[in-house]
């Protein structure tokens, strides 16, 4: 046996064996247009926007209103070329596939000029074309064609419409987007511009080999007494159909102490009609040899790197690998009886709704990921910002994302880090705010991109839950499309397609993962209702998504309870410094000039903002800088309400089982008003640096009642409890520094929950509200926690708020962190309070907290960065910003 894989590391060669066909010195591609005008070098993987943007033909895409001015890019049709060299022996191989990770979206393809090799209708499906009788010894040459994506969807809808006509005429979109299998959010969103995107947008190659070659493997895993059962099913493909397939198959699992365990099974089997042969094999695991996997902030992530190898009896010199990496971890999604946990009353109606992992139930705290990049291939390729982002999530406390139906099945990176840094994703399947058609060709396309999707995607820990559709089943029942007069024709469509099609497929392949139909959802309770719950809000049931612009959003009681909230938010401006990368005329710089109004999508956006600003803040439209206070305290606004409705669900994991608070949304596509909590190249807006203190393992969160009273609970997401604690409650007046009045009460908290603290009486009675603030803190061994605050009055009433004398120094000592990250310590000297300290620099890197509610006359803020800068040169290029009466 030795002898045999020594032999084999000398003489065998991996299989499949990959003719690399991107961009490189030996393959170049081109493309053209359709009158053959428009001609250039392309990249490939890549797209057509970024071809023509390296090409000098259109500018930066971002840039003021280029995403209308070059919209003619999605009305043409594009092909691209490539030529590259087979040698004779290659021929040989007895199977030669040509494999698209990623077409985007409908097209053929040929080869030497009039083969045809097939045609292509899904971006979320891999293509894999046999070629073997196709090529030819030497230079062969490749032709992709795309359809105008905008064209291809408006011939489909005449023949299949599905509701809605078209996208709100704000977005500036392009019509039936859910026609094509293909970025929903591509043809324009409430938050993102249209680019109704096209290219070869995954990597593109020749496989050849001669027995058979693992594709994907599944992991199944199951915690049995003191040992993990892992079930393995792993699926080759091969060149023979219907016949025996003979070889070995053996799997190696690396775990800790620097052990491997092996196992390996004879195959023996006959393939199915396509070639292909799934088969199973378990590992018995210790658990003394491996480590549990933990969501961010619950532990570590070990991960343990499974090596497959299958070797065909036919083709024994060339076995084919596959590596993935696996964690131990259970996550159960679990509706059952809420009156078990909360009683006969109203709370304890329906079902709970709530991710045990590792057998402990788990509040999700987190948010929404959408694309990172507008054009999927950038997306794809500027790894970096996927890097960023996820580390920004995890730096705040995110246990979850929930990757958004109108998006993409993210790339293979993504999912690795997922797993990396320990950020479980709801999956949705891309369907999003439409009713969806279900002919045959529809249907089959979404068949195949399903299956392959999950079978990519299982093994990773990272992944708790798929849902169907994001809002598809709540659009139906509250008619957002006027589909009423069509009610049961769509309802049975929609059944069609989510239940019918998709379920099956998702409990074959992965039945250890709950799959719900659509989020939000009541979960079992929309199924029971056959699929379209009378109210899919039902705060008794699954999960629900709330946005409420009309009402005082500071107010906890605005708020509706819920089990789970997978989505919630407001809109905030970028910063002014992002907005110049768009432009940089100043009569842009207006809420209502014509660049303001072309960049909001959302209809009477800034109206909302600037209800919701003005509300709480002192701000007048002749204020000489009106525009730049309508962005920072369109950011104050922002912030402070996705906290206040944040913590009102992590208090109601006492009173209401709420289990998971994931807001809208994380991430931008381009510099202009949304939910986000970072900009677009990456910059913190004040909501994501608030998350950091409001999703905190231990918080300590009050609640302003009627009668000036205050409750106040202590949150406590450890698995060990709280005791010995004290929380100190200090009152402040607005016009000087340091507490009026100090108090303390002792605390506890049980591991993993929220409790009123009942004996705490805080109130007010005895203040004038307009003169003060409350600040609560949290003392106890061992445990950090933030500070809170409750603010009892709108800013824009407080009494006594000075205007502030700010002193900002940057000291000397600069610290190494891991990770080469430098610490820089910013003193911070004021003479009074001062609210929403915002400090700002060029310099890249990230103050540690910002938005500062500053109390005392001297505190310090560290700024964190990469590269190393003079202390001085840093505390040059400190602004700051604060909100003032
Ligand atoms: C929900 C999301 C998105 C949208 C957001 C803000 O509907 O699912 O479709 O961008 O709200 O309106």
């Amino acid at each position: 046996m030795k002898t045999f894989v020594l032999l084999c590391s000398v003489i065998s060669i991996v299989s499949p064996k990959i003719i690399d066909l991107s961009s490189s010195k030996n393959v170049s591609w081109s493309f053209v247009n359709n009158n053959r005008t428009i001609t250039g070098k392309a990249t490939v993987p890549g797209g057509i926007y970024s071809d023509l943007h390296s090409a000098g033909i259109i500018g930066d895409i971002l840039s003021e209103d280029n995403d209308v001015r070059t919209r003619w890019v999605a009305y043409d049709v594009w092909s691209y070329t490539a030529k590259f060299n087979i040698s004779s022996k290659d021929l040989q191989a007895k199977v030669i596939h040509l494999v698209f990770e990623g077409l985007d979206t409908s097209g053929f393809i040929t080869l030497n000029k009039h083969i045809p090799i097939g045609s292509f209708n899904n971006m979320f499906v891999r293509y894999v074309f046999d070629i073997k009788d196709k090529l030819q010894e030497g230079e062969n040459e490749l032709y992709v064609s795309f359809l105008s994506p905008v064209v291809a969807a408006l011939i489909r809808s005449n023949k299949v419409f599905a509701a809605p006509d078209c996208v709100p005429a704000v977005y500036n979109g392009e019509c039936h987007a859910n026609q094509l299998r293909k970025m929903q959010a591509s043809f324009g969103w409430d938050w993102g511009p249209a680019f109704p995107s096209v290219g070869i947008w995954r990597p593109v190659y020749i496989e050849l080999y001669n027995g058979a070659i693992i594709r994907s493997v599944t992991t199944h895993i199951t915690k049995v007494g003191s040992k993990w059962d892992l079930r393995l099913k792993v699926y080759l493909e091969s060149s023979q159909n219907r016949t025996l397939l003979a070889g070995v198959l053996s799997a190696s699992l690396q775990v800790e102490g620097k052990q491997t365990l092996r196992k390996w099974t004879q195959v023996n089997a006959t393939t199915a009609a396509d070639g292909t042969l799934v088969v199973e094999l378990s590992l018995n695991v210790s658990d003394n040899v491996v480590r549990l996997w933990w969501p961010n902030g619950y532990g570590e992530q070990p991960l343990y790197k499974l090596k497959l190898q299958f070797t065909s009896d036919s083709d024994m010199d060339n076995p084919s690998y596959k590596t993935i990496n696996v964690g131990f971890r259970t996550v159960e999604l679990v509706e059952s009886d809420a009156s078990e946990i909360l009683g006969n009353g109203t709370a304890g109606r329906g079902l709970t709704f709530y991710f045990k992992v590792n057998d402990h139930p788990l509040f999700m705290k987190g948010s929404n990921w959408i694309p990172s990049n507008i054009l999927p291939e950038l997306g794809e390729s500027q790894k970096n910002v996927v890097d960023n982002l996820l580390k920004a999530a995890r730096d705040v406390n995110m246990a979850m994302l929930r990757v958004w139906g109108g998006g993409v099945y993210e790339s293979d990176y993504f999912y690795d880090k997922c797993d990396e840094l320990g950020i479980l994703i709801w999956q949705d399947f891309l369907f999003a705010c439409s009713m969806y058609p279900t002919d045959n060709y529809f249907i089959s396309s979404v068949r195949e991109e399903i299956e392959q999707n999950v079978l990519r995607l299982q093994h990773h820990p990272s992944i708790a839950v798929w849902a169907g559709n994001n809002e598809n089943e709540v659009a139906l029942r509250g008619n957002w499309y006027d589909t009423y007069p069509l009610f049961d024709k769509y309802k049975t469509e929609y059944i069609k397609l989510y239940v019918d099609t998709i379920k099956p497929i998702v409990e074959d392949l992965d039945p250890g993962r709950r799959y719900l139909v659509s989020s939000p959802s009541n979960g079992r309770e929309s199924e029971r209702e056959n699929y379209i719950a009378t109210n899919p809000y039902d705060p008794h049931y699954g999960d629900t998504h709330y946005y409420n612009y009309f009402a005082d959003n500071w107010d906890m009681d605005t708020y509706p309870k819920t089990r789970f909230a997978s989505e919630y938010g407001f809109q905030s401006m970028p910063s002014l410094k992002t907005m110049r990368t768009a432009t940089n005329k100043d009569e842009d710089f207006h809420v209502r000039s014509k660049y303001s109004e072309h960049r909001q999508h959302s209809p009477n956006g800034y109206s909302y903002i600037e209800a919701q600003i003005t509300r709480r803040m002192k701000l007048k439209e002749d204020d000489p800088k009106y525009f730049e206070k309508f962005v920072f305290y369109s950011q104050i606004s922002q912030a402070m309400a996705i906290k206040t409705e944040t913590e009102l669900y992590r208090q109601d994991q006492a009173n209401w089982y709420t289990m998971g608070a994931l807001y809208w949304q994380l991430n931008d596509v381009w510099q202009a008003p949304s939910w986000s909590g970072i900009e677009y190249g990456g910059k913190w807006k004040m909501l994501h640096y608030f998350a950091k203190s409001f999703f905190a393992p231990v918080l300590v969160s009050p609640r302003l009642c009627s009668g000036d009273d205050i409750e106040v609970y202590l949150i406590n997401d450890r698995f060990v409890p709280i005791t010995d604690a004290w929380i100190t409650v200090d009152i402040y007046n607005w016009k000087s520094v340091g507490p009026i009045s100090t108090r303390q009460f002792p605390a506890q908290a049980n591991p993993l929950s929220s409790k009123l603290q009942e004996n705490a009486d805080v109130h007010l009675r005895d203040y004038n509200k307009e003169e003060v603030f409350v600040r609560f803190t949290l003392q106890a061994q061992g445990v950090k926690s933030p500070p809170n605050y409750i603010f009892p009055v709108a800013l824009k009433s407080v009494v006594g708020l000075q205007t502030p004398n700010i002193q900002i120094l940057v000291s000397n000592l600069v610290t190494r962190r891991n990770h080469d990250r430098l610490e820089y310590a910013v003193n911070i000297r004021v003479d009074t309070v001062v609210p929403f300290l915002w400090l700002d620099t060029d310099i890249e890197g990230r103050f540690e907290e910002n938005g500062l509610i500053v109390t005392e006359p001297q505190s310090v803020v560290k700024f964190l960065c990469n590269k190393h800068v003079s202390p001085r040169v840093l505390q040059k290029s400190i602004t700051h910003q604060y909100y003032v009466n």
